[in-house]
């Protein structure tokens, strides 16, 4: 079997920075994104805190305190007790050197850039080498129902202690909000997905209510591997057993199987919770068992090094999935709600190989794109069904679907590098490059960064000659 070369991990803060720093040491950490939750972020003196972005990166670039497992090493406190004596809140440690961070942050965010952007620009200034995506650009505020009110989380965890009793819990924003750039993609392209052993209801529950990502996860669910967070009935980390408890769930491995069991294929769980495993296969799970635990760099590196050998679940076909297309930004149009479902949907028949059902789902949905001149759906549902068509290894209906989307866009480059691909495979040279300098004049005068940097390159080793004019 071929070690897995990517690996996309869903992260909240210190309890998948172990795993993540292991991870970091024992693969080549360029390989590695890691997608982390943003609904404990907060905003407090005007600065926006993004406490798990903060310390993933802070854990990989080798700076965070060791005992917390948050901030920063021998961090020295003198800015909070002067916000202190101006009578501003400091019940959230904010270290001195930590404050940079934020007040950075924040001034990017306040020139235009995106959490995203901001979050990449901190991650390569403290030297990490690994991809860093916050879940989403737009804020999902994690919301705590309580018997003291609605509170923040961060007012839940760190201001009340955890003690409020827990009756709910509300990710605000997530139905209108989107996955950041890159999210989708990298579910799609890594080789194995890993469920870092995080809170499941605070940190990997604000990830998957970000539309599209749990039925991205579910279409990749063959390479996800999740590790359980719970060992023996207790958290590794933070209140999860307790608030489990609170909301009716069991606080066991089982109860975090339950849910996780429509995405994830491979659960592991630690040697303690051995005697659940029978139960957690039932549940269509592979169920592994690995010491879990990680106090050591050694414990964490091993875990790592584990979980990198394991081989993916099922078939390990490559997948198609709708991370592989754009989805058109417009997302409050009417009709929004039912082409993204005919995409999701034609994706589970390809799934069943229920290729021409599929296909016919799309058909329905092209036509209608068609009737309400909705241009970018046209280009992403024939791009999906030239895709299927592709898989179907049908190269005249491939050819079909990228003519109907060049008709109603002229200039579009994936269906013009298609065209230009299918005329090459016929032996059409002519043709294929007059579509490949069309394709390639496209990219160069659009302004679609993410065309720009996957296609590009592609059509320029193709035809080498576009390159030089
Ligand atoms: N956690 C605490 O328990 N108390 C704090 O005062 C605190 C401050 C803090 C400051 C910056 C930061 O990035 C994280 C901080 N955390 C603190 C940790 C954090 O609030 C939680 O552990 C995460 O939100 C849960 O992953």
């Amino acid at each position: 079997m071929k070690p897995p070369r990517k690996i996309t991990a869903l992260a909240g803060g210190v309890g998948a920075s172990k795993l993540l720093l292991g991870l970091y040491e024992v693969m080549d950490p360029t390989l590695l994104t890691v997608i982390v939750n943003t609904g404990d972020d907060i905003v407090l003196h005007g600065l926006r805190i993004c406490p798990d972005l903060d310390i993933v990166t802070y854990t990989l670039a080798g700076i965070v305190d060791p005992q917390k497992g948050w901030g920063l090493r021998a961090e020295t406190f003198h800015a909070l007790k002067h916000l202190a004596a101006y009578g501003r809140p400091n019940w959230f440690n904010l270290g001195d050197r930590d404050l940079a961070t934020h007040i950075h942050r924040t001034a990017l965010l306040a020139e235009g850039k995106s959490l995203s952007q901001a979050a990449d620009h901190i991650r390569i200034a403290l030297g990490v080498k690994s991809r860093i995506l916050p879940m989403s650009d737009d804020p999902i505020p994690t919301m705590i129902d309580s018997n003291e009110g609605l509170l923040h989380f961060q007012e839940y965890l760190v201001k009340r202690r955890a003690e409020p009793v827990v009756k709910g819990i509300r990710f605000v924003g997530a139905e209108s909000a989107s996955p950041a750039p890159g999210v989708l993609e990298a579910f799609c392209e890594a080789d194995r997905i890993l469920i870092c052993p995080s809170n499941p209801l605070i940190s990997i529950g604000p990830i998957l209510a970000v539309p599209q990502v749990r039925d991205e996860l579910r279409a990749q669910k063959q390479k996800v591997i999740a590790v359980c967070p719970i060992v023996a009935g207790k958290s590794l980390k933070g209140p999860s057993d307790k608030m489990l408890a609170q909301l009716g769930h069991s606080p066991t491995a089982l109860g975090v199987a339950k849910l996780y069991a429509d995405f994830t294929s491979t659960f592991v769980i630690d040697p303690a919770d051995k005697s659940q495993s029978a139960a957690i296969s039932a549940l269509g799970m592979k169920v592994v068992i690995l010491p879990t635990v990680m106090k050591t760099p050694a414990q964490k590196r091993k875990l790592a090094r584990a979980l990198l050998s394991l081989p993916p679940s099922g078939r390990n076909a490559k997948r198609l999935s709708i991370a592989n297309f754009d989805i058109p930004k417009n997302q409050n149009s009417v009709p929004w709600h039912r082409f993204r479902d005919a995409m999701v949907n034609s994706v589970r028949l390809i799934q069943r190989d229920k290729h021409q059902d599929a296909l016919k789902l799309l058909d329905e949905s092209i036509a209608d794109a068609i009737r309400e001149r909705e241009i970018s759906w046209i280009r992403t549902l024939c791009h999906h069904a030239a895709v299927i068509s592709t898989f179907m290894e049908n190269l005249q209906l491939e050819k079909h679907y990228y003519e109907q989307s060049l008709a109603f866009s002229a200039e579009n480059p994936r269906a013009l590098y298609g065209l230009a691909k299918i005329a090459r495979e016929q032996g059409e040279l002519e043709t294929a490059r007059e579509y490949a300098a069309r394709c390639h004049r496209a990219i160069l005068e659009g302004d679609d960064e993410i065309v720009k940097a996957g296609l590009l390159d592609l059509v320029l080793k193709n035809w080498p000659e576009l390159g030089e004019r």
